[in-house]
Order: structure tokens, then sequence, then C-alpha cells
């Protein structure tokens, strides 16, 4: 569909070009002229061996701020590398949104078949997706999302459903709190994602949400890592210093901020775990990379509520699809899982639908391909 449309508007542009050549080239000539004979032989070959058609792919990256967008820029650039057709041009946007627009901009210039687009935050993009459209070039948004005054700017969005993964989250402290006796205050920090992110909007909301449910917890600090261990780290020192061991839970907002805010606590002198009389701080987390599996396996991350990086074959069969002319779904949600090392929750009941909490093995481990 989206193809054809794009040839279409080659196909007019092409056919205007060549006949104002062609009318140039007969006045120059006077009054024409025959094609020689290897003119002729070259139609032939070109027509017996027509080029391949390389399906190019302007691939425009968020940057390599945690383990997560490493093994997502990697399932993506391997699973188009395996099929042969595909030419992906990787641009990595280093976190900031002017990079991504400049990017995408260069890749209507190369004129490229198709854009991949993983948003740093949602919203910003309705002039350079409204080129891309102009341009006749399909956009595939994959992972975060863009809001755009106009839907039709992208052709489809596939990712995950961030708010259930914060609802996930939230249910499972609620559930674990009840399984081990304790109906005291609960003090919560959460440090964020990059502000603007849907996976910071989702995962922020959820907990807000919960807090406002739950009169016993407070949200007494709330700050931006940047979805990067250095600033989760970072944030983790500063609240420490502002309500020391007061500190109950620490929602981390993706893996690499549960690594820099555990270093941080460790390096404090605080213990992670549920005593919370004694002063240790219980650590919750999203993505499940296998390093965040360890930890969660050990007992230092308490629940890890799964995100999927590996969006390489999902976008390949995706642009199979509208190669040979078919509609991909518009929206799609992918499913994801959630780790403990806890035993007592086996599985979570939220909004009339069950989710399990697996617990880490080696074995799962060993499988974790990220
Ligand atoms: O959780 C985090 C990454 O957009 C889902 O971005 C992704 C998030 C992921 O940097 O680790």
């Amino acid at each position: 569909m989206y193809r054809k449309t794009r040839r279409e508007k080659h196909k007019i542009t092409g056919v205007t070009i060549f006949l104002l050549s062609a009318a140039l080239l007969f006045c120059m000539a006077g009054c024409g002229r025959k094609e020689d004979a290897s003119d002729e032989a070259e139609s032939t070959l070109s027509q017996d061996n027509p080029p391949e058609h390389i399906v190019t792919i302007g691939f425009s990256q968020i940057g390599s701020e945690s383990d997560w967008r490493m093994a997502s820029t990697k399932s993506v650039q391997e699973a188009f590398a395996a099929h042969e057709g595909f030419e992906l041009i990787y641009n990595d946007g280093q976190q900031k949104q002017e990079n991504q627009i400049k990017a995408i901009r260069e890749f209507i210039d190369q004129d490229v078949d198709y854009i991949l687009l993983d948003p740093c935050v949602e919203t910003g993009w309705d002039s350079a997706l409204l080129e891309a459209k102009e341009a006749g070039i399909p956009v595939i948004v994959y992972d975060r999302e863009v809001v755009v005054s106009d839907n039709s700017l992208y052709t489809a969005w596939i990712g995950s459903d961030f708010y259930l993964e914060g609802k996930k989250a939230c249910t499972w402290l609620r559930e674990y709190l009840q399984a081990i006796g304790y109906y005291g205050d609960v003090n919560i920090v959460d440090i964020q994602g990059t502000f603007g992110a849907s996976a910071q909007i989702g995962r922020s909301r959820a907990l807000d949400e919960a807090v406002s449910e739950n009169s016993r917890w407070h949200l007494i600090g709330q700050e931006t890592g940047d979805f990067t261990t250095s600033k989760g780290r970072e944030v983790m020192e500063e609240m420490l210093i502002q309500h020391g061991g007061n500190i109950n839970v620490v929602y981390c907002e993706n893996d690499n901020e549960a690594y820099g805010a555990i270093e941080a606590i460790t390096k404090a002198g605080y213990k992670i775990g549920s005593d919370f009389a004694a002063h240790e701080m219980l650590i919750l987390s999203f993505d499940s990379t296998s390093e965040g599996l360890r930890l969660t396996k050990e007992g230092k991350i308490a629940v890890n509520t799964e995100c999927s990086p590996l969006y390489g074959p999902r976008l390949v069969r995706m642009i199979e699809q509208m190669e040979a002319g078919e509609k991909p779904e518009f929206r799609t949600y992918i499913e994801e899982e959630q780790f403990s090392a806890f035993t007592g929750i086996g599985s979570l009941r939220i909004d009339g639908d069950s989710y399990f909490v697996t617990r880490v093995t080696d074995e799962l481990l060993d499988e974790r391909e990220y």
C-alpha cells in the first residue's frame, strides 16, 4: 500500500523529468537521432538483469544510555543484516531529540524506503514526520511512542505498555507488603526515566496513582536518573543525603538506574531488604536485563518487571509485510513477564487479568539474550 503510493509519486516525478529531458534532447539534436546499436544492447542488458531492489531503512535510535538500549540496537541491526535485500542506515541520536529530527531529515534527503524511529520523547515530532509523509516515506515507530496531532503521520507503532508495567510493579509491592505482614508507612523514592519518554510517563504515572490509592504510601522523592547508571547513582546519593535511612522503597524506572542506586545505598552503609525497622531498602526495577535478573536472583532487586528490547525480528516482519503491499497493525503491544526471587506471590491480578511472577533460575539467566 505505502510502497505503491511512494512509487506512484516517484513515477509522476520520473515521467515529468523524462518528458522534459526528452524535449530538451530533441531540441538540442535538431531533429532527433536514431538509437545506435550500443544503446540498444545496453537497454536489453538492463532488462534481462534488472538491478536487485535493495530496501533502505533509516534507523534513528535514541542513544546508548542503557543495557536495554544496546540490546535493542543489536537486535535491530542483526535482524536486518540477516535478511538479504535490506540496508539499514543507523543513526545514534545521543539522547537528543534535535539529533533524531536531523537524522530523519537526512534520511528523507537520502530517499530511504522506510524510517524506523525510537523517539526519545513523545512530543515535538509533527514537522519532521510531516516532511517524511510528504516525501512518501513510511515511518515505523517502535518502543517509545510519539504523540502527534495527526496519527496518519506515522504508519505503525509497536512497543510495551509502560503504564501496565508500572501497575504490575506497584501491585506486586502491595501484595508483597501484605505477604510479609507489613502494614506501616512506606516511604518511596522514584528514580525516573528521561522526562517526557513514554517509558517514564507510564511508569511514573502508575506509581503516582498507586501512592494516591494507598494512604500509607508516601512519595518522598522523585527525580530523573535519565535511564543511566551514573545518574541513577547520583540521584540516589542525593536522596540518601536528604532522607537517610527513612527511605523504604526505591522505584527505579530501569535496571541501569537500579545498578547505580544499589551502589549508592551500599556505599552509604545501608542494606538492601525489607527490614524497614533496620533501615533496609527495597529496590524495584524494570527491563529484566541479564544483570538485572542476576541482581533479582540475589534478592537485591525485589521485583523486576520485564520490558523486552528484542524488536529486530518483529520490525523485519513488519517491513516485509509492507513490501508485500499489506498494511501492518497500527498499534501493537508486546507481552512481558515479571521476575522475583520471592516465591510468595505466584501471580497478580490487574483489571481482571492475571500476570505470572516468574522465579529467576540459573537456566533463565543462561538463556537471557540481553
Ligand atoms: O526501559 C530503558 C531504556 O524505552 C523501554 O529506555 C525503553 C527504556 C528502557 O533506556 O532501559
